[in-house]
């Protein structure tokens, strides 16, 4: 018996189904929820929902009437901010602080800057000559894509769903939500707040369940969805390109990463060592745009090490509540088998594990929960399997080099092509280097934080097409171009 239950919202109406599975609390292995599995039936009425909902006064709705809503959104996530921390915070045993700080509080920028991004955004105008001598106005109007499948994973559960989420609606399309299995309340409490606001029934729409045989499975091979944004792993993507392939439906795809960063001998050494402790260790090391491998330029190799060790030491792992926490435990105990055997090939592949390495003795009820040390090593090369596949943990590889040709090189010598973060003083370099990046986003002297409104996304396995402001709007919108004889 759990505490509380998770269901499936479909059309404008919370839905219990007779299948349900229990969550996992990650922090101490206890029971948290039982969530209600949505089977073929439900996902079909929620694309239904979807289509019917385009189909009436959402289809006709107006930029300026959706735009205030999603502002409305904002302010009401806001005024239950407490909620959606704690709820986000049980799912995932991220502390409470970073659950304020980044995963809520990015959840309300979304819903705004993707307001600001659909109410600025205009379409330009051509004239054209046509053959017979006269002129053409051209003009392309923006359509909602229609019913969009919106899948998202468990590590920024609220934050990526809307990201997603917030400019489909902006751009008019409905959706159905097929959240992580593991991550599931703030998807439906994200519903009540959308019911709250006054969107119609049928436009927000979520289903829970798995991939395989389940709703995954079932909401991308259905054939009244228009497309699919997806950010996960880059096998499941892959899986879902099949899927939508026989009806040619498009992707949006933000998957995995092997994010490397360079450490120039110049770099400020402080600046690089906070910035790469909160890239390989934020979150558990459970972002997309964690930094798994680290060039460091020789002069400075041993000291950078020895200070990215003393960081690694520092961190506290603990309780979501305690005030003293900056890690939490990875997201489940499958999870934590995955990273342990990571640490064990590491160690098989002559490694020198320099911190960490396996699983922490911690007391006071934790030793259920999914708990792992936050690791380093030296001693492995780029032909490594632990330098070369995504491990999604706390843990980090180290790696000398001398020239800047040669980290250029080993930077992007990788499958995937996400991002990766430049440290050095010297800017013209840092400009050269992060412009010579094979992947979607580069950082100079900083990580992660950086506009809305620009581009994000991979290249390589790391996904397909940008994200963010204009960039989301050509994703959720469909143009079609008006040519007009004068
Ligand atoms: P995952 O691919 O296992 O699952 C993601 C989502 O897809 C879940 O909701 C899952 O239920 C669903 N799913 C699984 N199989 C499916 C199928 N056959 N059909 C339809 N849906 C299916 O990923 P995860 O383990 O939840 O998340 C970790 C991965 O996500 C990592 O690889 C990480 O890099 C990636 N990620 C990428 C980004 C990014 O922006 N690039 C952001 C976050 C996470
Ligand atoms: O910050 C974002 O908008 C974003 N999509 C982050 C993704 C993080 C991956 O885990």
């Amino acid at each position: 018996m759990t505490a509380g239950s998770v269901r499936n919202f479909v059309d404008g109406e919370f839905v219990e189904t007779e299948q349900t599975w229990t969550k996992i609390n990650p922090v101490d292995g206890s029971p948290l929820a039982d969530v209600h599995e949505a089977d073929a039936a439900l996902v079909d009425r929620a694309v239904r929902a979807a289509r019917a909902a385009l189909d009436g006064a959402w289809g006709a709705s107006t930029v300026a009437q959706r735009t205030a809503l999603l502002r409305k959104v904002a302010d009401r996530i806001e005024e239950r901010f407490e909620e959606f921390v704690r709820a986000e915070s049980a799912d995932t045993g991220k502390p409470l602080a970073q659950a304020r700080e980044l995963d809520v509080a990015r959840a309300v920028a979304n819903f705004r800057s993707f307001a600001d991004t659909v109410a600025a955004a205009g379409q330009p105008s051509f004239m054209t000559d046509l053959a017979n001598g006269r002129q053409a106005l051209n003009y392309a109007v923006r359509k909602p894509l229609g019913v969009v499948a919106v899948i998202v994973p468990w590590n920024l559960p609220l934050l990526l769903l809307t990201w997603k989420v917030a400019p489909a609606l902006a751009c008019g399309n409905a959706v159905v939500v097929k959240p992580s299995e593991e991550t599931p309340t703030t998807a439906t409490l994200l519903a009540e707040v959308l019911d709250e606001v006054g969107l119609p029934a049928g436009v927000y729409n979520v289903v829970h369940g798995f991939g395989p045989d389940s709703a995954g499975q079932f909401l991308t091979e259905h054939p009244g969805i228009d497309g699919v944004t997806f950010t996960g792993s880059s096998a499941t993507g892959a899986g879902i390109m099949r899927a939508v392939a026989p009806r040619v439906r498009p992707v949006s795809f933000e998957l995995g990463g092997k994010n490397a960063a360079i450490v120039f001998a110049d770099a400020h050494r402080d600046d690089a060592l906070a910035g790469l402790t909160r890239s390989v260790f934020a979150n558990t090391g459970q972002v997309c745009l964690c930094t798994e491998r680290v060039y460091v330029q020789r002069p400075i190799f041993d000291d950078i090490a020895a200070g990215l060790v003393e960081r690694a030491r520092s961190l506290h792992l603990g309780r979501p509540d305690d005030a003293a926490t900056t890690t939490g435990p990875l997201i489940s105990q499958e999870h934590r088998e995955k990273v342990l055997s990571y640490y064990r090939l590491a160690e098989e592949s002559g490694a020198k594990t320099l911190v960490g390495g396996g699983v922490p003795a911690l007391a006071d009820g934790l030793a259920g929960g999914s708990w792992i040390e936050p690791t380093l090593w030296t001693g492995l090369t780029n032909s490594d399997r632990v330098l070369r596949e995504e491990i999604f943990g706390p843990c980090a590889a180290l790696v000398p080099f001398d020239t800047e040709d040669e980290a250029i090189a080993l930077a992007n010598d990788t499958d995937y092509g996400l991002a990766a973060s430049v440290w050095t003083t010297d800017l013209s370099r840092g400009h050269r280097v992060a412009q010579r990046m094979n992947v979607g986003m580069a950082w100079v002297n900083t990580w992660f934080l950086r506009d809305l409104r620009s581009p994000f996304g991979g290249v390589g396995l790391s996904g397909i097409g940008r994200e963010g402001g204009e960039h989301s709007l050509d994703f959720y919108t469909e143009p079609t171009n008006v040519c007009v004889a004068l």
